[in-house]
C-alpha cells in the first residue's frame, strides 16, 4: 500500500504544524533528519550496545556480546570497562557543554561589571545581592557593578577551584551532602571532574566499571550543582529572573509579511542582544524599506526557552523543528550559537533563501555565514546580524512559502522565585497539597527530541497521563516546547488534570505543566526539589518526585539524568542508553545505585507504561513517608 506524504508526516510527528511542513519538505525533496536516520539503517549493533571502543589507535575494538568466551579489546579491556568508559565519556561531554555555556555567561557578567561590554546591564539586583551573601561577598559600600565583579570572579574561580567543594552544593539538604561526601562524589570543581573523567577513560587508567561510573556521578553533580546552576543564576542577574508570561508556540509563529529571524542554540548572551537590535526603530524602518511589515523573532530549542522565559518571545519549535522552520520558505536568517544545531541546517538553507548565521568562535558551520559575536561589541554585532536578515527578505520566493495556521498559546516563566511568589512566598502550600493528595507527586519531564521516536509523542503522552493522575509536571528544554505545542501549558489545560491537581491549578491560575526554562535550568528543578526536602526535613530521595527524559538524544541529557539520580531522584529514560552490552553496568545503573544514592534509572519505551511506572514510584515514596 502506498503511503501518502500526509501519512508519512503524521507518522513522523504529532505536531500539527510540523506535519504540514514535513509534507512540504517531502514534496520538495528536501532531506531532513528522518531521511538521514533511514539512510543509516541498520545502525551499528556494537555501537548501540556500547561495545565499540575507539579510545586508542590499537583499535577500534568491538566485543561480540554473543561470543562464547568473554572477549576483550586489544589492551584487555572487558565489555564492562568499555561500556562504562563510553558512557562517562558522553556524560563528560554533556557536562562540559553546560558548564562552558555557564562560564561564558559569567564572563559577560564580569566584563559588564567592569564596563567593558556593549548593551548589557545588571538587571536583577536582588538576585545579585542574594548570591553575594551565599558566596560570602560583602555588599557594604559597593556599587552593583563592584559587587557583580567580585561575585562573578568568585564563581568563575570555582571552575578550577582548589578549595575542593562547590558553593551551590550547600543548597542540597545536609543529608544528601553527607552522603556525597561519604561515597566520594562531592564535586570539587567544575572543570576538574570533567578533566578527571577524560583522564580515567584513557587506555590503562580506570578499568573498574564501578569506579568509572561513580566518578561519572561526581562529574554530573559538578554540572547540575555547578556549571548549569551557575549559567542559570548568572543569566538571571544579567537578563532578569523569569516571571510568568503568555506567549505562542509552533511553526505558525512565523509571519508571512515579516522578516523572520529564528534564534537557535543555547546561550542568551547573543540572542538577548539580537532582541534589542531588532526592536530598534532603525532596524524596523530598514525592514519596511525592504518591503516587510517589520521584524519577527522566533526562538528554537533552548535559546528559544531562554527568550521565552524572560521576554515572552514566541518559539517556532523544538529540536526536530529546526530544519522544518527553514522549509517553510519564510525564514530570512537562522542565527545560531552552539549545541543541538544540526550541521544539516546549512544544506536545508541552501534549498531556500535562508542564511544560516553562525556566531560563536567555537562553533563554525561550513557553508554558514560567520558573524562572530563579541560581548565588547555586542550591540554592533547584533545590529549587523539583523541587517543581514533584512537584506534577505526581497530574495524570498513567495511561491514556496508555506506557514501553517494556528499558533498554540502557552504560559511560561516559572522560575523557582516565580513559583514561590505564586505560592505566597514558601513551598508550604505545595507540600500541603502533596500531603493532602491533591497533588500526588511531581514529575520533572526534560530533554530532547529524537527522530527514533515519533516527534513529541512520548513527551505528550506521558505528561497527559501524569496530570490526569494528579502528578504536577515541571520541566525544561524541548520537552516543554512539546507540551506547549500540545496545549498543556495554558491554565485551561487544568481541565485535563485529575480533580486534585485541577483544583490547585485553578486556584493559582497556572497550567498543570510548568515551564521552568532551558536545559541548564534543570538546576531550577534541583533547587525546588531541595527546598521541598529541606522544608519537610527529609532527603531528596524520600520525596514523591521522579525525573523523565522521554525522547532524549543528547550527551547533555546523560549528564542531567545522572545528576538527578545522584541527587536521589529516580529517572525514566524513553530510549535506552548505549549500555546494554554490559550486564554489570546495566544492573548497577538500574538496580545497584538504589543502595548507593537512593535512586536508579529505568528504561521504558512505551509512554503509557512509563507514566504508570512513574506513578507507582511516587506512590511508593508517599507510602514510605506515611502520607
Ligand atoms: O539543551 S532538550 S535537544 S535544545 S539537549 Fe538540545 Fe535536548 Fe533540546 Fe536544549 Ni537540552
Amino acid at each position: 500500500m502506498k503511503v501518502t506524504m500526509k501519512e508519512m508526516a503524521q507518522k513522523r510527528s504529532i505536531d500539527r504544524t510540523a506535519q504540514v511542513v514535513i509534507a512540504k519538505g517531502l514534496k520538495e525533496g528536501v532531506e531532513t533528519a528522518w531521511e538521514r536516520l533511514e539512510a543509516q539503517q541498520p545502525q551499528c549493533g556494537y555501537g548501540q550496545l556500547g561495545l565499540c571502543c575507539t579510545n586508542c589507535n590499537m583499535g577500534p575494538c568491538r566485543i561480540d556480546p554473543f561470543g562464547e568466551e568473554p572477549q576483550k579489546g586489544v589492551c584487555g579491556a572487558t565489555a564492562d570497562t568499555i561500556v562504562a568508559r563510553n558512557l562517562v565519556r558522553m556524560l563528560a561531554t554533556g557536562a562540559a557543554a553546560h558548564s562552558d555555556h555557564g562560564r561564558e555567561v559569567l564572563e559577560v557578567l564580569y566584563e559588564t561589571a567592569k564596563g567593558r561590554t556593549q548593551g548589557y546591564q545588571i538587571t536583577d539586583v536582588e538576585k545579585l545581592k542574594n548570591l553575594a551573601t551565599e558566596y560570602d561577598v560583602s555588599d557594604q559600600d559597593k556599587s552593583d557593578e563592584a559587587l557583580a565583579e567580585e561575585l562573578a570572579l568568585k564563581i568563575l574561580e570555582e571552575y578550577g577551584t582548589v578549595k575542593n567543594n562547590l558553593q551551590f552544593v550547600q543548597r542540597a539538604p545536609e543529608k544528601r551532602q553527607t552522603l556525597w561526601k561519604s561515597i566520594g562524589i562531592l564535586p570539587r570543581s567544575v572543570d576538574r571532574e570533567i578533566v578527571e573523567t577524560m583522564h580515567r577513560v584513557h587506555m590503562g587508567v580506570d578499568q573498574d566499571y564501578i569506579n568509572i561510573l561513580t566518578h561519572g556521578l561526581r562529574t554530573a553533580l559538578s554540572d547540575g550543582w555547578g556549571g548549569s546552576m551557575m549559567a542559570t543564576e548568572a543569566s538571571d542577574i544579567l537578563f532578569g529572573t523569569p516571571k510568568p508570561f503568555a506567549s505562542t508556540v509552533n511553526l505558525a509563529v512565523l509571519k508571512e509579511d515579516m522578516v523572520n529571524i529564528v534564534l537557535h542554540g543555547h546561550n542568551p548572551v547573543l540572542s538577548e542582544m539580537v532582541v534589542k537590535a531588532a526592536s530598534e526603530d532603525d532596524a524596523i524602518q530598514k525592514a519596511k524599506a525592504a518591503g516587510a511589515g517589520g521584524i519577527n523573532l522566533a526562538g528554537m530549542c533552548c535559546t528559544g526557552n531562554e527568550l521565552l522565559m524572560r521576554r515572552g518571545i514566541p518559539i517556532a519549535g523544538n529540536m526536530l523543528c529546526q530544519e522544518l522552520a527553514i522549509i517553510t520558505g519564510a525564514v530570512e536568517a537562522m542565527v545560531v550559537d552552539y549545541q543541538c544545531i544540526f550541521p544539516a541546517v546549512v544544506d536545508v538553507a541552501n534549498c531556500y533563501h535562508t542564511t544560516v548565521i553562525s556566531t560563536a568562535a567555537k562553533a563554525r558551520f561550513p557553508g554558514a555565514t560567520h558573524m562572530e559575536f563579541q560581548p565588547e561589541n555586542a550591540m554592533d554585532n547584533a545590529r549587523a546580524i539583523v541587517a543581514k536578515a533584512i537584506e534577505n527578505f526581497p530574495k524570498r520566493d513567495r511561491n514556496r512559502v508555506c506557514i501553517p495556521d494556528g499558533p498554540a498559546k502557552w504560559m511560561a516563566g516559572f522560575s523557582v522565585e516565580a513559583l514561590l511568589d505564586a505560592l505566597g512566598g514558601t513551598v508550604n502550600p505545595l507540600i500541603e497539597a502533596i500531603k493532602s493528595k491533591q497533588i500526588r507527586g511531581v514529575a520533572g519531564i526534560v530533554g530532547c527530541n529524537n527522530p527514533r521516536v515519533q516527534h513529541d509523542s512520548a513527551h505528550v503522552n506521558i505528561m497527559e497521563r501524569l496530570i490526569a493522575n494528579n502528578v504536577l509536571v515541571v520541566g525544561t528544554g524541548c520537552a516543554m516546547i512539546a507540551a506547549g505545542k500540545a496545549g498543556l501549558m495554558v491554565p485551561e489545560a487544568a481541565e485535563k488534570a485529575g480533580d486534585g491537581l485541577r483544583a490547585v491549578c485553578q486556584s493559582l491560575g497556572v497550567p498543570p505543566v510548568l515551564h521552568m526554562g532551558s536545559c541548564v535550568d534543570c538546576s531550577r528543578i534541583l533547587v525546588l526539589v531541595a527546598a521541598l526536602a529541606k522544608t519537610l526535613g527529609v532527603d531528596m530521595s524520600d520525596l514523591p518526585v521522579v525525573g523523565s527524559a522521554p525522547e532524549w538524544y543528547s550527551e547533555k541529557a546523560v549528564s542531567i539524568g545522572s545528576y538527578f539520580v545522584a541527587s536521589g531522584v529516580p529517572v525514566h529514560l524513553g530510549l535506552p542508553p548505549r549500555i546494554l552490552g554490559s550486564n554489570a553496568v546495566t544492573t548497577l545503573l538500574t538496580q545497584g545505585l538504589q543502595d548507593v544514592v537512593g535512586a536508579t534509572f529505568f528504561v521504558e519505551i512505551d509512554p503509557v507504561k512509563a507514566a504508570d511506572k512513574i506513578i507507582a514510584i511516587i506512590d511508593e515514596k508517599r507510602k514510605a513517608l506515611g502520607i
